[in-house]
């Protein structure tokens, strides 16, 4: 995904998300050196309780396996009890929506103080539901049950075309 280590910004507004990169949900999501896994900057999102996240599309996609990875970081501060999935829409041509694809919900006690990889490999297909072809991905990342309190790092948000 383009600018998937956060590392390009508005100059004059270091913390804001700039395009592509969009999120979705009551959240607080924001550009931030505190953190990176690699480079300088990471994201970090707060306040999100159900099922948001940042997301982005992608150009024209042909069909075969994918790989979507991110990396993600909690400090060892942190007392949530919230969850991360890796969750893909499949869009046809105009942008509706086919289906999706998702990991399961990852708990984020597991991974405190450590920067920690949750990737997934899905396949698209060459057509849906009888002859509705694939013509766009919608790359997202949900989090879940997060306290208002907590941040949550996300760095190398990235999405890789696999050899057939
Ligand atoms: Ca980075």
């Amino acid at each position: 995904m383009q600018n998937s280590s956060f590392e390009l910004g508005n100059p004059q507004k270091p913390s804001e998300i700039t395009l592509p990169w969009r999120y979705w949900g009551t959240t607080v999501t924001q550009r931030t050196y505190e953190y990176a896994h690699t480079g300088t900057y990471s994201l970090v999102t707060s306040g999100v309780d159900q099922a948001a996240g940042p997301y982005q599309y992608t150009g024209a996609i042909t069909p075969g396996k994918y790989k979507a990875v991110l990396y993600y970081y909690l400090p060892t501060s942190a007392t949530t009890s919230g969850s991360i999935q890796l969750w893909t829409n499949i869009l046809q041509s105009g942008g509706g929506k086919i289906t999706d694809v998702r990991t399961g919900n990852v708990p984020f006690s597991w991974a405190k103080g450590q920067w920690r990889k949750l990737d997934y490999i899905f396949e698209v297909k060459p057509d849906y539901n009888g002859g509705v072809a694939p013509a766009q991905l919608q790359v997202c990342v949900t989090i879940r049950d997060f306290k208002t309190t907590d941040r949550l790092y996300i760095d190398d948000f990235s999405l890789y075309k696999l050899a057939d």
